[in-house]
């Protein structure tokens, strides 16, 4: 089989870091076309820059890094707690990338490299706020059907939100883009905080990548262990929820993770509920499900993956 074309859409973000290694460390299965970078954990000179950064240390220089939108379509960039440092990538504290930025914007770089494929070629993983995908679907409609699949971080079907009480933060960030790309027609394969909740980045799980004893795997331990590990109540164990790695680990072992096909809206109008992933579990709404949900994971196996591909960089 040969590799699969892949667009990562990212705001490294100590998870995006951990997903991109992921991927480029699986250059056998994942056929990396580009880094695209929109603003969201960080601002998107930083999100670029960690983007640079990581892509430079997997040895991954024929990765162009392009920049995208700095701005939600249609609000500010709203101010959380910076869960990811004052950087997006505390706890590494290497040069800065020489890798150059590539020119052109992340949305043409998206609708060029659609159009350029064949229907049915190319995979994009939005890791962050939807942003660049909606502004790509909507610049260019006729990329929908080059798309095979849109498989992301975000939303949450069953659990309680993470940002507000019912949102997520990649959907409540920019939920214009999320409401338009689960509209889009798309096949999507959702990614939210029911299943990345099951990934805990557990003390002994981060020993196990950092016993590596690989530069990266050094790099990658230092940022996880910065990252998010103070939610004893909520997560039920020392440690954060690795969400971004999960699309990834998907598109290179899709039998770790179940799900089932249900119906997703976003809210985009309710003070009160806005960015709230809407899925019609039970088919109450008789609309046609468009989007895969996915729940489980086998969170071991997942880990086993992370560990296994990155001693390979
Ligand atoms: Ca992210």
């Amino acid at each position: 089989m040969s590799p699969r074309p892949v667009i990562i859409d990212c705001d490294p973000g100590a998870d995006d870091a951990i997903a991109l290694f992921l991927a480029l460390a699986s250059p056998a299965e994942i056929d990396l076309l580009g880094v695209t970078c929109v603003a969201g954990n960080v601002p998107l000179a930083l999100s670029v820059r960690n983007a640079r950064t990581v892509v430079e240390l997997s040895g991954r220089r024929d990765v162009p890094v392009h920049a995208g939108c700095s701005q939600p379509l249609r609000r500010p960039l709203p101010k959380y707690p910076r869960k990811h440092g004052s950087t997006g990538l505390d706890g590494y504290d290497g040069p800065e990338p020489t890798l150059p930025v590539a020119g052109g914007h992340a949305v043409d770089f998206i609708v060029e490299t659609c159009l350029a494929a064949a229907d049915g070629a190319i995979t994009l993983c939005p890791i962050g706020p939807m942003t660049n995908i909606a502004a790509a679907i909507a610049k260019a409609p006729e990329i929908v059907p080059k798309i095979r699949e849109i498989a992301f971080m975000g939303g949450a079907a069953l659990v309680p939100g993470y940002v507000t009480p019912v949102a997520e933060f990649n959907i409540h960030t920019d939920p214009d883009a999320a409401a338009l790309v689960l509209a889009s027609g798309v096949p999507l394969t959702m990614f939210g905080l029911d299943v990345t909740q099951k990934a805990i980045t557990t003390p002994e799980r981060l020993t196990a990548i950092r016993d590596i004893g690989t530069p990266v795997a050094k790099v990658a331990a230092d940022i996880l262990g910065f990252y998010d590990r103070t939610d004893l109540e909520r997560y039920g164990a020392p440690g954060g929820p690795l969400h971004d790695p999960c699309p990834i680990a998907y598109l290179l072992r899709s039998s770790l993770f179940g799900g089932k096909d249900c119906h997703v809206a976003v809210e985009t109008e309710s003070a009160l509920t806005l960015g709230q992933t809407v899925v019609d579990w039970w088919g109450d709404t008789g609309k046609t499900p468009n989007c895969h949900v996915v729940t489980g994971i086998d969170a071991d196996g997942y880990y086993a993956l992370i560990r296994n591909r990155l001693a390979r960089l």
